[in-house]
């Protein structure tokens, strides 16, 4: 296994190859976890935080947001990636005033994300004031002013943009937006804008609703599930537990995807002796290899195909659903389904049978569909196929996008959204007495251009690495720097750190897995998972330094300094005590109702999914409804490859773990590029070349430089290379239709020689 002492960063020339497609986790996975956990946490702290991942009574995996199992939960209900996620939360290593003076901001610069990340733990309030090349210590009352001051100044509330990544507790992220909207603006740009937010795009236009309509029980009570565009072997690792259930219990599975994911294909389940000791479940019945972007073709292919065979729950679609006679009209255009797709008839319609006979069927989804510029109707085609099918609301069958970040789902519950409706705006005016503002906000993309229009000045951020989380880096980094304000409320040291606009501040702050004592005594949060489920999560280690804050007194003390002690929210009241902040969500958000009580209840609660619930449909037809997408087939020029950008093994997003994407074969190098050995061949290079990367958008070019070609089994034409280091290439102009998410899994780009 590659680790590198921290104080080294990535060589990119020690890249070795092997043969991709290993078992899923296994013996390996638990090996490396406890590995990285020794490595960051030591031994003891390992043994005391591992045990209460996702146990009641502990805390939530800072990892995915994969529900856990309602009642009876294993010993051990956490992943190799898991571990991971909190060794690198709780980890020993700490970065306080003195690693600052030592290193200039000039240098930090120079560092990869990495590097920056394995630094250790953020210890104190940090400010970087004009012109200086260092982050000095300040104290948080001075920081509080500070930041008042810089806002205060702005020519508009509009002027400053309130970034959110999906870790935030419900709790810290409902004052957040109160504050935000407190202060004047809508502009609550979060993660989600480059996340799932197509899926809630398509999902409220056709069942009324953004959020997934399955629980884990249905989920494992399925006999068929699609996994389409996900690496759960990797991002969702207990996702294959489910999965192995499911074919345990006779059901079968479709993986649709353009590279053979291990977890996939094959799956050792960690938890159980079989799973360690013999050679894994084989997962997919079916695999699908399909070309980028291919989905919206192929699943309105299924469809011709399922109507023409009358597999039509006619039950279902005349009761309830709304636009079938003009979405039964269309014909299947085989040739452009071929094209786009680049699978064969033969194949579609085994694949169309396999839903056709099936009683009960699950489609789950993530970023393979999402960031695509038809993303949004892509993920309306695969409505269609489950509606034709009658497959919404009814158990054990349903649609799962499923969800990253730990609490991105329930961050927008909260309230975080540049465009929450009128009825929660109103709720939230009428609750505290506070001018709301109506006026929609700017999602990431419209921020950034308004960044670059210098109409937003400040970026205030609680989480996340904005600056490598968004496209086009070199241009994003240019517009931070330019900015009055930023200040980063974080764990852990990122490149958004150190892109500084001119007066820069960093809030270190407690993680999940730490200890939250407050006035009235010690406290916990609550969060949602992919599934609905609200419940508790308990930090128990001790604070990795004394002077951090949670994220809630965090938001607390700056909605005092900034809109005055007098101020119509209480918020010293709400830092003293959480479940005061409790109870008023309980009155503003809809489905909260008895919130403080509800989320003790050991396994907490069910938001309502009214599709889920009782077929009912909040559309303004008032049923489910159809839809007719037309496909675009992604003009790819001669000599081009169309990239995706994605997740290797050992990250998570832009925090670097180390350097093994172990299920794909690499090992110690990120800047690699998977390519086509054809392809490779047809360009004019060989396995394992020197290469820039040039994108190509319209008349406009990027470059990333120095990836090494590495010859992988993807589609033909396709390739991909690792988030955040392509992120360069993504333009910020290239965004899908209908949820303005950047369009990171299909990016135009020629190989040259450097
Ligand atoms: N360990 C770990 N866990 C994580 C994360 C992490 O970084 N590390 N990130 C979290 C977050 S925020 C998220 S959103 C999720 C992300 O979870 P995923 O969506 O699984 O993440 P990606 O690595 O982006 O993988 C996209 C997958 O879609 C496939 N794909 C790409 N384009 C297409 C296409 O056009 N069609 C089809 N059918 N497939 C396609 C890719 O080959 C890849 O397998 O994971 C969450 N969990
Ligand atoms: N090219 C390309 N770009 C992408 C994607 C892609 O697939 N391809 N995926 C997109 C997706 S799906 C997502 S969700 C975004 C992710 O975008 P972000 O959410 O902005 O990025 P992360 O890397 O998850 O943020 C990591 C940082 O969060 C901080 N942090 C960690 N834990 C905590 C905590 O408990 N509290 C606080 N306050 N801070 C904490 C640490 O400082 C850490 O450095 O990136 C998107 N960008
Ligand atoms: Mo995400």
């Amino acid at each position: 296994m590659a680790r590198r002492a921290p104080e080294q960063d990535i060589d990119e020339n020690d890249l070795e190859v092997g043969e991709p497609g290993r078992p899923a986790a296994g013996v390996t996975g638990v090996l490396v976890s406890l590995g990285r956990s020794w490595e960051q946490m030591g031994v003891v702290r390992s043994v005391r935080t591992l045990p209460l991942l996702n146990q009641h009574g502990g805390f939530d995996c800072p990892g995915c947001a994969w529900p856990d199992p309602q009642g009876h939960r294993k010993v051990a209900e956490f992943c190799e990636n898991g571990a991971k996620a909190v060794a690198e939360e709780a980890t020993t290593r700490r970065i306080g005033p003195e690693f600052f003076a030592r290193h200039s901001l000039s240098e930090l610069e120079e560092k990869t994300d990495y590097w920056l990340g394995q630094q250790g733990r953020l210890t104190e309030p940090m400010v970087r004031r004009p012109g200086d090349d260092h982050y000095r210590p300040i104290s948080w009352d001075d920081a509080f002013s500070l930041i008042a001051r810089e806002l205060n100044a702005l020519p508009s509330p509009d002027a400053a943009a309130f970034y959110t990544s999906g870790r935030t507790s419900n709790e810290a992220a409902f004052l957040y937006q109160l504050l935000v909207r407190s202060f004047g603006t809508n502009n609550l740009p979060d993660c989600s804008n480059m996340c799932h937010e197509s899926s809630g795009s398509a999902l409220v236009e056709t069942i009324g609703i953004g959020k997934g309509s399955v629980s884990l029980e249905d989920l494992e009570n399925a006999d068929l599930v699609l996994v389409v565009g996900q690496n759960p072997g990797t991002n969702h690792p207990r996702m294959l537990a489910s999965l192995e259930t499911v074919k345990r219990r006779g059901g079968k599975i479709i993986a649709v995807n353009p590279l053979p994911e291990a977890g996939l294909l094959r799956f050792k389940n960690p938890q159980n002796v079989r799973g360690v000791l013999g050679h894994g479940t084989a997962l997919a019945d079916e695999f699908a290899q399909i070309r980028l972007g291919g989905d919206l073709a192929l699943f309105k292919a299924i469809s011709g195909l399922l109507l023409k065979a009358g597999a039509v729950d006619h039950d279902f679609v005349s009761r309830y659903t709304h636009g079938f006679a003009e979405f039964a009209a269309q014909d299947v255009d085989w040739e452009l389904t071929e094209r786009a797709t680049g699978l064969e008839r033969e194949q579609i319609e085994r694949i169309a049978d396999m839903i056709a006979s099936a009683e009960r069927v699950v489609a789950c989804w993530a970023m393979g569909l999402t960031q695509h510029k038809q993303a949004v109707p892509t993920i309306r085609e695969v409505v269609n196929v489950l509606l034709l099918r009658g497959m919404i609301g009814k158990p054990g069958a349903g649609v799962c996008p499923v969800r990253g970040h730990s609490n991105v789902q329930g961050d927008r519950t909260m309230g975080i959204w540049e465009k929450m409706p009128e009825s929660f705006l109103a709720a939230l005016e009428q609750e505290f007495g506070v001018p709301v503002p109506r006026r929609h906000g700017f999602d990431v993309v419209e921020a950034l251009h308004a960044m670059h229009e210098r109409k937003v000045r400040a970026l205030v951020a609680v989480g996340g690495n904005f600056a490598s989380a968004t496209p086009d880096t070199e241009a994003t980094e240019r517009a931070l720097r330019s900015l009055a304000l930023t200040v980063h409320v974080s764990t852990k040291l990122n490149r958004s750190h150190v892109v500084a606009g001119r007066t820069a501040l960093i809030l270190p702050t407690l993680g999940r897995t730490e200890r939250d004592v407050q006035e009235a005594g010690e406290q916990f949060v609550t969060v949602e998972d992919s599934m609905s489920v609200v419940h508790t999560s308990r930090g128990r280690l001790g604070p990795a330094s004394s002077h951090l804050l949670s994220e809630i007194a965090i938001v607390c003390r700056l909605g005092s300094a900034l809109l005055g002690n007098d101020h119509a929210v209480p918020w010293a009241s709400f830092e003293r005590d959480y479940d005061l902040v409790r109870d008023r969500i309980a009155r503003v958000v809809p489905g909260c109702h008895d919130y403080n009580r509800r989320v003790r209840e050991p396994d907490g609660f069910v938001l309502p999914h009214p599709p889920r619930d009782s077929r009912e449909f909040d559309t303004p037809t008032g049923k489910a409804n159809f839809t007719v997408n037309e496909v675009e087939l992604i003009e790819v020029p001669p000599g081009r490859l169309l990239l995706q950008t994605l997740r290797s093994h050992d990250q998570y997003n832009t925090t670097i773990y180390g350097l093994s994407d172990r299920y794909r074969g690499i090992e110690n190098a990120r800047r690699v590029v998977l390519v086509h050995r054809q392809d490779i061949e047809d360009a004019g290079f060989a396995d394992g070349d020197l290469v820039d990367i040039v994108s190509e958008f319209g008349d406009e070019e990027r470059w990333a430089r120095g990836f090494r070609v590495v010859a992988f089994p993807t589609p033909r034409g396709c390739a991909a290379a690792y988030y955040p280091e392509a992120n360069a290439l993504v333009p910020l102009r290239s965004v899908a239709d209908g949820s303005n998410t950047p369009v990171s899994k299909a990016v135009v780009i020629r190989l040259v020689r450097p």
